[in-house]
C-alpha cells in the first residue's frame, strides 16, 4: 500500500481486507488491534492469531495484568508502518495474521478459567492457525501449553523469566502463577529434558530436569554462548516459548507483579529473540505485563516487541 493511499486508511482492526501488509494509520488514534491486525474470530485463510486472556487472579503479590492485552496492543500502533528492524524479511506480508480478540471468562468464576483457556486456544488452534497470546498473568501458560500438548505432544518450552515458576503445588484446584511449569513437567505437558528457563534471579534448588541460564550466566557468557546452550537443550524439536516480561530487568520493565533487580536489559532480550530464528515455533505468549505499575508505558512498549520478535520468529520457518 502506498503511503498516498494510506492516507484515508483508519480503524484497520475493523476495515482492514488484506490480512498481509504493513499499517500505515495514525500511531495515536483508531481502534487498537495487535499491529492493525483485523479483529476476526473467523480464522480460515490465517495463518497465526494474536489473542488476549485478561486474567490475573493467579498472582502472589501485585495484581493488573488484566489490562496488559490492551496497553500491548496499544504500544504495537506504532510498530506496523515498517518491517520489523534487522529481520530482513516482513513477517505481516508474509502471514495472514488476525487479533482473533480476548477470552471471554466470568470473573467471578475462576474454578472454570483453566478449561476455558484449553478451550479456547484449542479451538484457535483447530482452526489450523499458531497462537500469540497476550497475557495476563503466568497461570495462563499452563492452560494453553496443555492445550498445544494435547495436538503436538510433550512440549520443548523456553521460558524467559525471573522465576522458575516451578514451586510445588501438588493442589489441582490451585491456580498459582507461581507454579505452572511444575504442573505442566508433573502433567507430561512439558518435558524438561528439552526446556530451558532464562534470566532466573529466584532461588529453586528444585530445577525437575529443566536447565537453567540464570540472568547471571546470560550476562557472564553474554549472547552467542547463551543461544548455543538453548540450542543445545530444545535440539530440532518444535518449541514453545514463554516470555515473562519480568525476565527484563525492573528498569526496563518496571510494570509487572513480582519484579527483581539483575535482570535482562532490552537489548540483551532482543538479541536473543531474534538469535533464535530458525527454531520451529509452535507458538507463544507475553505474560505479566502490568499497567497500572508501568507509569511511562515502557513495560507495554516491551511486551508488543516481544510479540512481534515471536510472530518473526513464527514466520521465519515459513517464509
Ligand atoms: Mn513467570
Amino acid at each position: 500500500m502506498a503511503l498516498e493511499d494510506a492516507k484515508n486508511q483508519v480503524d484497520q482492526a475493523f476495515t482492514r481486507q488484506d490480512p498481509r501488509g504493513l499499517s500505515f494509520e495514525n500511531a495515536f488514534g483508531g481502534a487498537t488491534s495487535f499491529l492493525r491486525r483485523r479483529y476476526t474470530k473467523d480464522l480460515a485463510g490465517y495463518d497465526l492469531a494474536v489473542t488476549g486472556i485478561p486474567f490475573d487472579q493467579g498472582v502472589t503479590h501485585r495484581p493488573g495484568t488484566r489490562f496488559g492485552p490492551r496497553a500491548i496492543r496499544e504500544a504495537s500502533a506504532l510498530q506496523p508502518y515498517d518491517p520489523p528492524y534487522g529481520w530482513g524479511y516482513d513477517p505481516l506480508s508474509t502471514l495472514a495474521i488476525a487479533d482473533a480478540g480476548d477470552m471471554a471468562f466470568d470473573y467471578a468464576n475462576t474454578r472454570e478459567v483453566p478449561q476455558r483457556i484449553e478451550a479456547h486456544i484449542g479451538g484457535l488452534l483447530d482452526q489450523g492457525v499458531g497462537t500469540v497470546t497476550l497475557g495476563g498473568d503466568h497461570f495462563i501458560t499452563l492452560p494453553i501449553l496443555r492445550a498445544y500438548a494435547k495436538r503436538h505432544g510433550p512440549i520443548a518450552l523456553i521460558q524467559f523469566d525471573a522465576h522458575s515458576d516451578s514451586w510445588v503445588d501438588d493442589d489441582p484446584d490451585r491456580i498459582d502463577h507461581g507454579t505452572f511449569l511444575y504442573k505442566a513437567i508433573r502433567e507430561g505437558v512439558v518435558d524438561p529434558a528439552a526446556s530451558v528457563s532464562v534470566g532466573i534471579r529466584t532461588d529453586n534448588p528444585d530445577t525437575m530436569g529443566v536447565t537453567i541460564l540464570d540472568a547471571r550466566s546470560v550476562h557472564r557468557a553474554g549472547i552467542e554462548e547463551t543461544l548455543n546452550r538453548i540450542r543445545e537443550v530444545i535440539g530440532a524439536r518444535p518449541v514453545y516459548l514463554t516470555f515473562d516480561i519480568d525476565a527484563l530487568d525492573p528498569a526496563f520493565a518496571p510494570g509487572t507483579g513480582t519484579p527483581v533487580w539483575g535482570g535482562l536489559a532490552s537489548w540483551q532480550a532482543a538479541a536473543l529473540l531474534r538469535g533464535l530464528a530458525g527454531i520451529p515455533l509452535l507458538g507463544g505468549d507475553v505474560v505479566e505485563v502490568s499497567p497500572p505499575y508501568d507509569t511511562t508505558g515502557a513495560t507495554a512498549i516491551a511486551g508488543a516487541h516481544v510479540a512481534t520478535e515471536l510472530i518473526c520468529l513464527y514466520g521465519w520457518t515459513r517464509r
